[in-house]
């Protein structure tokens, strides 16, 4: 590689670690197993030793914790925590365990359960319990003492006055997380998506009578320094940590060598689904500690475990379509539609493609039968292509040239992996379209917020305001978006058909015409019976129209002269979407009054009072000038009171405006 691949390659490694980082740390949801972490972090250290004018400030070899989101107190690990290297198939077992055989020649192996929960360690002096942490990065980690004292097994009080360390998973039951995302949903909180973050979310709660109703548990699986106990293996350590108190997993298993590891797989595989709480695979570990430092260590795993992960659920459907999706900063996703197909016990349409590279490396076509995955709870991921099934007549897949949303130049980025749209007006801004669409001010439709909105996009669900309408064609899917359970998913699609006969002026704001705000709005649903009529209204007599200056006429005739605009109003025509003129009081009688509201109202809020007056022909001002008639004075009424008192402007309180409706 020349020197400019080299530097394309350290950034490409730079940006991609931080996102590891920012997932692992932070969002508490890594989309990456430690060991493929491991591999990247090492090549960039390598890279920067070698090339150091390429060295980025914001490397990740530089930062140790520095992502580490704790309003917790951090503790550091006497000994390091270390994680787990993974394989994934029975060649890659045999290769972990001819690595050992070149070291030594005698040794066994204890299999366990590899529990998806969070990585914790509890701090014993005298048998008493006095601290609780969680892994961190491995050598910081966070003090959750408190949290773990409400983890019910486990235990408080030693049955022998020792003093020492033990590690193991916390984990929160399948059952109680689906109790736990029943009663969430039913107070409209967000789900958790898996037992994992479930756990995670729980144990570093600041308050820990919440963690206490989370009901967790933990299983022990390490002692800290077991020679000091005269425990000088896995097996004696497990017998010791159950006569201690601890909860052992009881799965744990004596191998004399590596082929009797491999028969026992398809047993734990079965063994697994009968469980009530989550697995993602088993840990394989040399008995005998004796030979633990002969084996050895890398960076951050040890040479004598391993964890063989289960292989994520995958099936094969016909992959009907590819299309795009322009993220916030522009970022061009692909997204495969696909037959709809069952995965986890999950419907399926949407899967990510990633990127351009991904498909040409496996050489993905339109038409094709490909695997699909849903590894953990993210979105769901194509991996290749059954050839087998192929027809003759797929063409290979190319990458448009232009944004296939709004068709400006795009470009990759300096990842080298991604495209961007560099139209500043494109991909973000329908994203953000949608948003102000379904958003309270204007359609107000409960239930699709931003975060649900960024999701559905993604997936490729949405393109645009109108697909919101078509949902319900979805409803299986939806149940599949992180935080969507079917409670959840039959209001929101009620919500969106409700949101159909909304008032006009709600409509237009949410179209987001620029300098068309919702005052606007609810001029020219005062002036036009529908969206038709507005589409149709001329400059002259949109600039006649109250507080209309020429910037805001002019948007409004551009808007609707753009053919793009007139198809999206058509689309949602065609779906229903019929906004209701708003009923004029027959009795005008604010007519030609402008109020100025100011303070907090007991019986109403800002805006009910404010449209309110707007029925009665009233209008309302944010300011009091000269032409305010009067100024509506609630609780701790503000500037604008005094203003009022200068100009001589009538001041009301609740009391005297209740009369005059
Ligand atoms: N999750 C587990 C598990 C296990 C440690 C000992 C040294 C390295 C790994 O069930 N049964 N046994 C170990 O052994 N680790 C486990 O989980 C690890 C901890 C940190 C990352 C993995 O979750």
């Amino acid at each position: 590689m020349n020197e400019q691949d080299i530097q394309k390659r350290m950034n490409y490694l730079v940006n991609i670690l931080n996102q590891y980082n920012y997932e692992y740390y932070v969002l508490d949801n890594p989309t990456v197993d430690d060991s493929e972490y491991d591999n990247l972090i090492k090549e960039l250290e390598n890279l920067e030793n070698k090339y150091p004018a390429f060295v980025r400030n914001d490397s990740p070899t530089k930062k140790v914790g520095a992502f580490l989101k704790t309003d917790l107190e951090t503790i550091v690990h006497d000994s390091p925590m270390m994680s787990l290297g993974d394989v994934f198939n029975k060649e890659e077992l045999r290769e972990f365990d001819d690595k050992i055989r070149k070291v030594t020649p005698y040794y066994t192996y204890v299999v366990e359960l590899k529990i998806d929960g969070i990585a914790s360690t509890a701090h014993y002096e005298n048998g008493l319990f006095t601290l609780g942490a969680t892994r961190g990065n491995g050598t910081v980690g966070e003090n959750i003492t408190k949290n773990m004292l409400t983890i019910e097994n486990l235990p408080k009080v030693l049955n022998d006055h020792v003093t020492i360390e033990v590690r193991g998973e916390v984990y929160m039951k399948k059952s109680v997380l689906t109790e736990l995302n029943q009663a969430r949903e039913k107070q409209g909180l967000p789900l958790f998506a898996n037992p994992r973050n479930a756990a995670g979310g729980s144990l570093r709660q600041l308050d820990a009578s919440i963690t206490k109703m989370r009901k967790l548990n933990q299983f022990a699986y390490t002692i800290v320094n077991p020679q000091a106990y005269g425990i000088t293996s896995q097996l004696d350590a497990l017998k010791y940590l159950q006569e201690l108190g601890f909860t052992v997993n009881p799965y744990f298993k004596h191998c004399q060598n590596i082929e009797e590891v491999i028969d026992a797989i398809s047993y734990y595989d079965d063994l697994r689904k009968t469980l009530d709480y989550a697995t993602d695979g088993i840990v394989i570990k040399v008995n005998e500690f004796g030979l633990y430092d002969e084996i050895g260590y890398t960076v951050k795993v040890p040479k004598w475990a391993i964890a063989y992960k289960f292989p994520a659920e995958m099936v094969t459907t016909k992959l009907k379509d590819i299309i795009f999706t322009v993220g916030r900063t522009g970022k061009i996703i692909p997204n495969a539609v696909l037959d709809p197909v069952y995965i986890a016990g999950t419907l399926v349409s949407r899967a990510t493609l990633n990127n351009e590279d991904f498909i040409k490396t496996r050489d993905i076509r339109v038409g094709d039968f490909v695997r699909v995955r849903k590894a953990g709870e993210i979105i769901p991921e194509v991996v290749d292509v059954d050839l087998s099934r192929r027809s003759p007549d797929l063409v290979p897949f190319t990458m448009p040239l232009t944004c296939p949303k709004c068709h400006s130049p795009i470009q990759k980025d300096n990842s080298d992996v991604l495209y961007y749209c560099l139209n500043p007006e494109c991909g973000g801004r329908i994203l953000e379209g949608i948003i102000h669409f379904a958003s309270k001010p204007a359609m107000d439709i409960d239930g699709l917020g931003e975060k649900q909105i960024e999701q559905l996009y993604q997936m490729g669900y949405l393109t645009d305001a109108t697909d919101i309408y078509l949902l319900k064609n979805y409803q299986e899917e939806l149940l599949t978006i992180e935080r969507f359970g079917k409670k959840k998913v039959e209001n929101l699609l009620k919500a969106i058909e409700d949101s159909k006969n909304n008032s006009l002026d709600r409509f237009i704001f949410g179209l987001g015409i620029r300098f068309i705000g919702a005052k606007a709005a609810k001029v020219l649903a005062k002036t036009y019976d529908s969206i038709e009529d507005v589409s149709k209204a001329r400059y002259e007599e949109l600039l006649a129209l109250d507080d209309f200056g020429e910037v805001m006429a002019k948007s409004i005739v551009d808007y609707f002269a753009n053919p793009v605009h007139l198809e999206l109003i058509n689309k949602f025509i065609s779906l229903g979407v019929n906004p209701q003129k708003t009923k004029q009081n027959e009795d005008q009688k604010l007519l030609g009054m402008t109020f100025v509201l100011t303070g907090t109202l007991e019986t109403f809020s800002r805006e009910e009072a404010s449209s309110l007056i707007e029925s009665l022909g009233g209008k309302t001002s944010s300011s009091v000038s000269k032409k305010t008639t009067y100024v509506l004075a609630g609780k701790e009424a503000g500037s604008k009171l005094t203003k009022a008192q200068e100009l001589g402007i009538k001041i009301i309180n609740e009391e005297e405006f209740k009369q005059m409706l």
